[in-house]
């Protein structure tokens, strides 16, 4: 059975290629997103050591379910993926306050719920692993990215901290950073920028058009290459 892995996000992109990998490590894996018929179709169906459930990490109640199912039918978790994200792009002028609190309920407050909701079962064994899937804009931010970067800052600065308590107890952490890859997170962002009739952000949308584009060579990567790395 190998170890047992919860993944988030794992219905596409690199959430799917983590879980792809870990089975094909012969772990266990269950592969989670907000519906699990999502999740049986991105693996061709429920099959072996993969287990679709459904989880929306910011229903808090939700992922203490999912944790304790996962717990209570496998014995333990040992891997934690959590991956779930999105990236809400455009100057910061035009979001709505809606659009700012989506994106840190799923992108912070989500992966807080799901770690939460895992580490007991971890501290439980004194073993565990919490892979946290935050990005270069938790390091560096852009024009364009202000506040999907902000949410990954967030992310980074409350898991660094939870890191240290959770060391003493035996549960090791791992912060990821990527760069751009080739999933569908990106898909028709960049069009947005066309939109924004802003005279004095014309640099700037110049600038992220570039980024987002890949025409100063920043070219995304293929997900499967990290997955395999984080496996
Ligand atoms: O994104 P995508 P990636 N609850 O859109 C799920 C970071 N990253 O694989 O529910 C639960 O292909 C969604 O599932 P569904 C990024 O910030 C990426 O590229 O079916 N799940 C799907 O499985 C993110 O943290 C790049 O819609 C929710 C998955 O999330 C991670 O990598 C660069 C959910 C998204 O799949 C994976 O992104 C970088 C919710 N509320 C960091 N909302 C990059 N791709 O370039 C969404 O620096 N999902």
């Amino acid at each position: 059975m190998g170890k047992v892995w919860l993944v988030t996000g794992a219905s596409r992109g690199l959430g799917r290629e983590i879980a792809r990998a870990a089975l094909d490590a012969g772990e266990t894996v269950v592969a989670t997103a907000r519906s699990a018929d999502a999740v049986r179709e991105a693996f061709g169906g429920e099959k072996g050591r993969l287990h679709a459930l459904a989880l929306d990490v910011t229903d808090a109640a939700a992922a203490t379910a999912v944790a304790a199912e996962t717990a209570g039918r496998f014995g333990a978790i040992d891997v934690l993926v959590n991956n779930a994200g999105y990236a809400e792009l455009g100057f910061f002028e035009t979001f709505t306050d809606a659009a700012v609190r989506r994106q840190f309920e799923v992108n912070l407050f989500g992966t807080m719920n799901v770690a939460r909701a895992t580490a007991p079962h971890m501290r439980a064994r004194r073993s565990g692993l919490i892979v946290t899937i935050s990005s270069v804009s938790g390091l560096v931010s852009n024009g364009g990215g202000a506040v999907y970067s902000a949410s990954k800052f967030a992310v980074e600065g409350w898991m660094e901290g939870f890191a240290q308590e959770l060391a003493p107890l035996g549960v090791r952490s791992l912060l990821v950073e990527p760069g751009m890859l080739r999933t569908d997170f990106m898909d028709g962002k960049s069009a947005r920028f066309g939109s924004i009739d802003i005279p004095d952000y014309a640099e700037a949308v110049a600038q992220y058009r570039a980024f987002v584009d890949g025409a100063n060579g920043n070219q995304p990567s293929d997900p499967k290459l990290l997955a395999a790395r984080i496996v």
